[in-house]
């Protein structure tokens, strides 16, 4: 099989025509600078998160030094605010994000919640987890992320027995973001795990990195991270979480469940229909910042908690 070097490849080889188009169509209409690096860290609108523990035996890869933060916020996927990787970094930290922030837990549930943000984040103490994210398009970067077990938040419900998945939803505001149309992908943002999956202890509930709240574009004030799946799984600014009998739809998956599969966990041995995924490119690291080739690991590295999970399932028919 032929693999191209990643300076081969164009960026509409990685990016649907459709999107393409809506990027062009968007910077034409808005955005004057687009210097990668551009942003000043005060629009970053952040702050010190006290108390953090270091955690865990999940906490390191081996010895991988986060990547810069300057790179990890303002080389991003955020589509409502923009489809360029340099587009959620000019965009979103001009979106005020709302002082209440109701996070609500419905469905299959015995008794749903609304519990706010304040009252989440107080559930149990901030943790800082360095994880790898890595991008189904082929780019991987470290973060010292902040949070918790997603779990810590669900087990706040009974589920019933029939809650067999757990169903994510981006908050969405039409005045501040992209339309759908605009976007080429559906919004709200929707996303969803398996119910073992939600409740593994790597399933992080973020809500910053870097020791601060988490930058707009990087899924302010709350997010979910699954560190072993692609990047698109590691939906932002959740507002609803929903406990379902039936494997939920997903943005990526509704725009083409051939291409972005439900389970999506990182795999070199799965390519996507139109690109090898056995190799990434580390961003901000190496000579100048310029970035690294590296491997791609199968499970983003973390086999050995949960290839379990998948254990006798057909990891390329359920991509
Ligand atoms: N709501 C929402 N969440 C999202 C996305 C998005 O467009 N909207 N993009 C996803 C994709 S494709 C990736 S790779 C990661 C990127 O996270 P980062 O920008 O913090 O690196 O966010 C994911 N979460
Ligand atoms: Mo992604």
């Amino acid at each position: 099989m032929l693999i191209r070097k990643p300076a081969d490849l164009h960026y509409s080889d990685v990016t649907p025509r459709e999107v393409y188009l809506n990027r062009r169509r968007f910077i034409g209409a808005g955005a004057a600078t687009l210097g990668a690096l551009a942003l000043p860290s005060s629009a970053l609108a952040t702050a010190k998160i006290n108390g953090l523990v270091q955690t865990g035996p999940y906490h390191n890869l081996g010895n991988e030094k986060p990547s810069p933060k300057a790179t990890v916020t303002s080389y991003n996927n955020y589509y409502e605010f923009g489809t360029g990787k340099e587009d959620p970094s000019q965009n979103a930290p001009k979106w005020k994000v709302p002082a209440e922030w109701p996070i609500r837990i419905e469905g299959e549930v015995m008794q749903p919640k609304t519990l706010s943000l304040d009252q989440v984040m107080k559930l149990a103490p901030a943790e800082e987890r360095i994880y790898r994210l890595r991008c189904v398009e082929r780019w991987s970067v470290v973060v010292p992320w902040i949070g918790f077990s997603l779990s810590t938040l669900l087990k706040q419900v009974q589920p019933t027995g029939k809650a067999k998945y757990v169903a994510f939803e981006t908050y969405f505001d039409p005045k501040a973001m992209l339309s759908p149309r605009e976007a080429g992908i559906p919004f709200p943002y929707v996303e969803g795990l398996r119910l073992d999956e939600a409740m593994h202890p790597l399933t992080l509930l973020s809500f910053g990195m870097y020791g601060e709240t988490l930058p707009n574009q990087d899924g302010a004030p709350v997010r979910i991270v699954v560190p072993w799946k692609y990047g698109y799984k590691s939906i932002k600014s959740i507002t609803r979480i929903r406990f379902v009998e039936k494997q939920p739809p997903t943005d990526w998956g509704i725009y083409s469940d051939r291409e972005y599969g439900f389970y999506s966990n990182v795999n070199p041995e799965v390519d996507h229909p139109r690109w090898s995924q056995k190799e990434e490119q580390r961003l901000g690291s190496g000579f100048l910042g310029q970035g690294t080739r590296m491997a791609t690991v199968k499970f983003n590295g973390y086999g050995a908690q949960v290839a379990s999970l998948y254990s006798g399932m057909d990891l390329a028919k359920f991509h």
